[in-house]
């Protein structure tokens, strides 16, 4: 690999903070019963907000080699955003990374590219890497213009952004129509698309930048279908959903066999 794999779970608003400790647990379990070499890929979980500090504590306590993030945080640094969440508390909490843009932050709370523009840059100001999410929907893959809609979001949610900073960037493409619904778009679609983001990316910056941004592919990735997924030359990672929920599955595509 050119690119340490990202190996994420996105947990969703599942987990409460008792189940998300059990969970983590069993798969440290699982991962070490298997003899697992961990410098082999990087392991994230993105918990929900209410789980993070438990989730720090059993990292640290246990010295798990496992990462965490926050699925979302404001734009805004504090003051009076009820219910939002900043980047500094992310941080505080021991965070690597934070999700921007999941599609169902884009549709269910109808995120502008604006806003994850400023979400990016909110990310970086308190020192989180954004996993930014990108991908087209079933429209508009049926109409075929599926990668420069994706490639739009890239440009917009990027905007203006330092090469140093991109060079850290995660971008996961997960088409939406695959998110969930048992759909799994092919090793070729995840690889079309990776290829043609890191392409753009060299348009916008340089092949060097470009060359160190992780691509992760999303959309009912599991157990079964994760390798040929991640064999793909331009495919760096795996951004992970239900299959995330279940240790023994997730475990297995920590572990995939390329
Ligand atoms: C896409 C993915 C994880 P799932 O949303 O972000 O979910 O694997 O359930 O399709």
């Amino acid at each position: 690999f050119v690119r340490r794999p990202l190996i994420a779970g996105n947990w969703k608003m599942n987990m409460d903070h008792v189940q998300g400790i059990t969970l983590l647990q069993k798969l440290a379990w699982t991962l070490d019963d298997a003899n697992h070499d961990h410098n082999r890929v990087e392991v994230a979980v993105f918990p929900p907000f209410t789980d993070l500090r438990g989730v720090q504590t059993l990292v640290a306590g246990d010295d798990l080699d496992v990462v965490y993030g926050g699925q979302d945080l404001s734009q805004h640094d504090s003051g009076a955003y009820t219910g939002d969440i900043s980047g500094q508390f992310l941080n505080k909490l021991g965070c690597r990374y934070v999700l921007v843009g999941h599609s169902e932050r884009r549709s269910v709370h109808q995120e502008s590219d604006e806003t994850l523009r400023a979400k990016v840059e909110a990310a970086y100001r308190h020192d989180l890497v954004p996993v930014l999410c990108v991908g087209e929907g079933l429209e508009i893959r049926q109409a075929g213009t599926h990668v420069e809609h994706t490639l739009e979001q890239l440009r917009a949610d990027v905007d203006g952004l330092d090469a140093e900073k991109v060079a850290t960037l995660v971008v996961a493409y997960e088409p939406v129509w695959a998110i969930g619904t048992g759909e799994v778009a092919g090793p070729e679609d995840a690889q079309e698309m990776c290829a043609a983001i890191r392409a753009e990316l060299t348009k916008l910056y340089d092949a060097d930048t470009a060359e160190k941004v992780r691509l992760l592919y999303g959309g009912s990735v599991k157990g079964q279908n994760a390798a040929a997924i991640l064999r793909e030359r331009d495919v760096d990672g795996v951004l992970v959903g239900g299959a995330s929920l279940d240790a023994g599955e997730f475990a297995s595509i920590v572990r995939f066999e390329n």
